[in-house]
């Protein structure tokens, strides 16, 4: 359940960085602790504790990934969140980690509606408390355009374009075609494309901006958690977003 996604080798990896672990601990048997910090470790990359990190930045960071989270728990089709970091890892200055709860073969176009609104939580966190925006979130709106790109070009989930597809897949292209052979459609559809993937992606922005002020309040409180203790888990998560106080 915590490996969705994960290739064969992706596993041999974990279950080595585990055993590594273990072995550094000089414990006999990997224990599920291990297991955890090495799905981490092929996910993001291994925690980077020293890196220097100003206090401006660190509460960008945490209203980043608290955006993420907030978002992500008030949308109705987003995975639940497990944990919320500003703890650096590999590249990332901080993460927001989801999980489904079960496997699925399908996904829907409102399930990616919402992962898309989710995956642009972070901006939007920052547009809102800073006025001003960062570079940090080029990886976010990488995988939010990917998304809404493939919407509307591989499932024809776009009303105006209906269901067709647009483009060879990536793999028949990578079979050393040439790339100009690749469009199979007009300049005019082209500009379709455009407009519909902008489409996905400004109503995406539009419904993380309306949930976020509607929970501003939350917002803050995750921030602010996070600012002093850095890692939170789904359920400190749970409790924030429920109103216990800390
Ligand atoms: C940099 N890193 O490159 C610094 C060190 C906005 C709080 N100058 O979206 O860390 O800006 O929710 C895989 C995963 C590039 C590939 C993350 C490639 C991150 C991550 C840029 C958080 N969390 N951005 C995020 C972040 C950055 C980056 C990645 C990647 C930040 C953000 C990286
Ligand atoms: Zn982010």
């Amino acid at each position: 359940k915590l490996t969705p996604g994960f290739v064969g080798a992706d596993i041999e990896n974990l279950v080595n960085e585990a055993a590594i672990l273990a072995a550094r601990r000089n414990q006999k048997q990997v224990s599920m602790d291990e297991f955890q910090e090495a799905i981490e470790r092929v996910v993001a990359g291994p925690e980077r504790r020293s890196r220097l990190i100003t206090d401006e930045e660190k509460e960008v960071i945490a209203y980043h990934e608290a955006g993420h989270a907030v978002v992500q728990h008030v949308l109705p089709k987003c995975d639940p969140v497990r944990k919320i970091t500003i703890v650096s890892r590999g590249m990332a200055l901080g993460y927001t980690m989801s999980l489904p709860e079960d496997d699925h073969l399908l996904q829907s176009r409102n399930k990616f509606r919402d992962q898309l609104a989710g995956m642009l939580g972070g901006r939007v966190a920052e547009e809102m408390m800073f006025d001003d925006i960062t570079t940090g979130a080029s990886n976010d709106l990488e995988r939010a355009t990917e998304l809404a790109r493939k919407m509307v070009t591989r499932y024809g989930m776009s009303d105006a374009l209906g269901p067709m597809t647009f483009g060879q897949k990536e793999e028949l292209v990578f079979l050393g075609r040439e790339i100009s052979e690749q469009r199979d459609y007009s300049d005019a559809v082209a500009q379709q494309i455009d407009q519909e993937v902008r489409a996905f992606v400004d109503e995406a922005h539009d419904r993380a901006q309306q949930a976020l002020e509607e929970h501003r309040d939350n917002l803050v409180a995750v921030a602010t958690r996070l600012i002093e203790i850095e890692t939170l888990d789904s359920d400190q998560f749970g409790l924030i977003m429920d109103g216990v106080p800390a």
